[in-house]
């Protein structure tokens, strides 16, 4: 029994999902993934700290949304679920032998997150190409407001040399497209697996106080075009490492140029964040100082009684 799907997802055929996407764009489930497992998931990357001179991979904060993209680094339950023998097969199903993950992330999405309509299948300028793959967004908490959504049929190839742009204004899928779009609401759990050449985007939350969990990989045909995948060898057993199709999956030996989705830096950082930032960072400033005031003061013999009566 698999301790990350639940048997009736596990049940369906690969062929019969690739098929499903091949023909209407997208595979849509409820409930593919066990609850407990994404709990677990969730109280590895959930709220932890954005990094500040810190030596390892931390989440990254923008005003409205919060991202784990290194999370693999972090999580041993996430690890293994995007390196999980059903989503490999699913890709192998689909692209034969090549194929690559080209990203992933846990992230958070608030209220006033505004995602363009876009499609996925572009390179490093943002430019769309021709190269085929898989999107994979897995629900982490119950989403019934600001879900994913596509506009069915814009991944049809013979149209695509109409698109020159990858984004679409909402006003423009508004009056082209309304009656193609498809939401897609669902519990914790819940898996779409999405064709990249779809135009879609996340629709914006309503309510002040929901926060959208979700995971997000992607798996794409082309050995180029691949974000850095930071990896950890501890999560990653001796059979793993003997286990050429999911070296080559992770991207062992191939570029990784693309920068890590978002760029971010401290100008991204909500003013709260920032403020606090400066606040603690008063703090240390302070006390550092007040330390090497006493350590040029003091005898060593005064400062290893001030230590001795600190342990006490
Ligand atoms: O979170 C979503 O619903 C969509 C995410 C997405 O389109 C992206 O990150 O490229
Ligand atoms: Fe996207």
């Amino acid at each position: 029994m698999s301790n990350i799907f639940n048997e009736k997802f596990l049940e369906i055929d690969d062929q019969n999902i690739i098929n499903k996407i091949e023909n209407t764009g997208f595979f849509f489930f409820e409930e593919a993934i066990k609850k407990e497992f994404l709990n677990q998931i969730s109280n590895d990357l959930s709220g932890k700290e954005f990094g500040v001179n810190d030596n390892f991979s931390t989440p990254v904060v923008t005003r409205t949304q919060y991202y784990f993209t290194h999370a693999l680094t972090t999580s041993k339950n996430y690890f293994d679920l995007i390196i999980s023998n059903k989503f490999l097969s699913l890709a192998k199903s689909k692209f034969n032998d090549k194929f690559r993950l080209k990203c992933h992330r846990y992230y958070e999405t608030k209220y006033g997150h505004h995602m363009t309509w876009h499609a996925d299948n572009v390179d490093n300028q943002g430019n769309i190409h021709e190269n085929d793959g898989l999107i994979f967004i897995i629900y982490v908490n119950d989403v019934f407001d600001g879900e994913f959504q596509l506009i069915q049929g814009t991944n049809l190839k013979e149209n695509h040399h109409e698109r020159k742009l990858n984004y679409s204004s909402d006003k423009f899928v508004e009056e082209n497209f309304a009656d193609k779009v498809v939401s897609f609401k669902g519990k914790a759990g819940s898996i779409i697996v999405y064709d990249t050449w779809h135009l879609h985007r996340a629709k914006p939350i309503n309510n002040k106080n929901f926060i959208r969990k979700s995971i997000f990989m992607q798996i794409d045909q082309s050995m180029r075009n691949s974000e850095k995948i930071i990896l950890t060898p501890d999560f990653i057993n001796k059979d793993q490492i003997k286990n050429l199709e999911l070296m080559t999956y992770l991207g062992f030996g191939e570029k990784s140029d693309f920068p890590s989705a978002p760029i971010a830096s401290h100008k991204n950082l909500p003013i709260k964040s920032l403020v606090g930032l400066i606040y603690k960072s008063l703090i240390v400033s302070v006390k550092n100082m007040v330390k090497t005031i006493l350590s040029k003061i003091l005898t060593q013999d005064q400062i290893l009684k001030i230590v001795l009566k600190k342990k006490k």
